[in-house]
């Protein structure tokens, strides 16, 4: 892995790099509400040192913003289904604009029924899982997500792609500490690292992808070339990929990460499918579950545990709360012009 020497990064404040990721928002064509929850979620990724989906997808939102393959003034719909099921239809439009219209109903379901779930479809999402579940935890609820992507990853004995690289995060309160949280692509590696890796020329570690022919290899430019990538974890990463596409999109009513063409929107990036997320109160189960959390934590550590997920990403922030978010002084330049300033 490759590191950035001094120079060639900018420290900004958070405030001033979410302000700048909305004015490209805006002047890209999305909503001022759409801009903001994007923007706030994009900064976040960038503080946390989640480089993946931070400001490195900014060019791929605008790509797909021009091609007319998204809509990004879309107006969520959302309906009450039923005491624990609140369904979204986010208008072709950004799943988190979405999450963020049904949130107050999901909360109150949450805390009379004990467990909700948003079920929401016609979404494109785009970016990290784990902001979309980390603040049920700051608020003492667990939360687990799960969203499906696009056709790049072979299931397990098959032969060809079929699932998306599809995410699962998971966040719970934990007493005296941040929450705990997890969040992991089900393929190998995330298909962003890939991009990364290729960008900078950098070969990956064995047993992440293969060829167009179905070979093994470590080249990052050959498997986004026709390749693939593969699950994590063999049948046990291929199992959990194929509960995503179930829960994300054949329970939400959202497309599978196979079902969509965007080959008639040339620039496009955003899978177009579904997020699920599930809420449960853990008070209601009478007992102290932050407690619990914090006990089975402190066993890890004993046992001889050095990170815990999410650890590095909290370290991250305190750092970007000190000196300013990093971005690569590059980077910087590509938004400023993507802001026309
Ligand atoms: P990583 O493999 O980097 O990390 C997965 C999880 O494991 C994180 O919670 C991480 O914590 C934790 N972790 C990593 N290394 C260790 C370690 N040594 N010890 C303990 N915990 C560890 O993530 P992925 O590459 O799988 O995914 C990257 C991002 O891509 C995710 O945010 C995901 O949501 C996103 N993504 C989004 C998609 C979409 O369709 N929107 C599709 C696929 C991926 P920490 O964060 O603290 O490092
Ligand atoms: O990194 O795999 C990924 C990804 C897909 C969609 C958004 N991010």
């Amino acid at each position: 892995m490759s590191v950035t020497p001094d120079h060639a990064v900018e420290h900004i404040a958070f405030a001033d790099l979410q302000a700048l990721l909305e004015t490209i928002f805006v002047r890209h064509g999305t909503s001022a509400e759409v801009a903001r929850v994007l923007a706030f979620n994009c900064a976040s990724a960038q503080r946390d040192g989640a480089h993946s989906h931070g400001v490195f997808r900014i060019p791929g939102y605008v790509s797909t913003l021009a091609s007319g393959w998204v809509n990004g003034k879309a107006t969520p719909v959302v309906e009450d289904v039923a005491s624990g099921f609140v369904r979204v239809d986010a208008g072709g439009g950004f799943a988190q604009p979405a999450l963020a219209a049904a949130r107050e109903l999901l909360v109150q379901k949450v805390r009379e029924a004990g467990i909700a779930v948003l079920a929401i479809h016609n979404s494109h999402h785009f970016a990290a899982l784990w902001p979309d579940v980390e603040p049920f935890a700051d608020e003492g609820l667990v939360a687990l997500s799960v969203v499906n992507s696009m056709t790049c990853v072979v299931p397990h004995g098959a032969k060809r792609p079929l699932f998306g690289t599809n995410p699962i995060a998971f966040a719970a309160p934990c007493a005296g500490s941040d929450p705990i949280v997890f969040d992991m692509a089900t393929s190998a590696m995330a298909h962003g690292d890939v991009q990364i890796a290729a960008r900078k020329g950098e070969q990956l570690p064995p047993g992440i992808g293969v060829d167009r022919d179905g070979n093994p290899t470590c080249d990052p430019a050959t498997i986004l070339d026709g390749g693939a990538l593969l699950p994590f974890g063999g049948h046990k990463g291929s199992a959990l990929s194929m509960m995503v596409e179930l829960l994300a999109a054949a329970l939400t009513g959202g497309h599978f990460s196979f079902e969509f063409d965007w080959s008639k929107h040339p620039g496009a990036k955003t899978p177009w499918t579904g997020q699920l997320i599930i809420v449960i109160d853990p008070q209601k189960s009478g007992g102290s579950f932050a407690q619990r959390s914090h006990e089975l934590v402190r066993q890890m550590q004993e046992a001889g545990l050095k990170r815990l997920p999410g650890e590095r990403r909290y370290r991250e922030r305190e750092l970007s709360a000190r000196d300013g978010v990093m971005v690569e002084r590059e980077e910087m330049q590509r938004l400023r012009a993507l802001a026309g300033i």
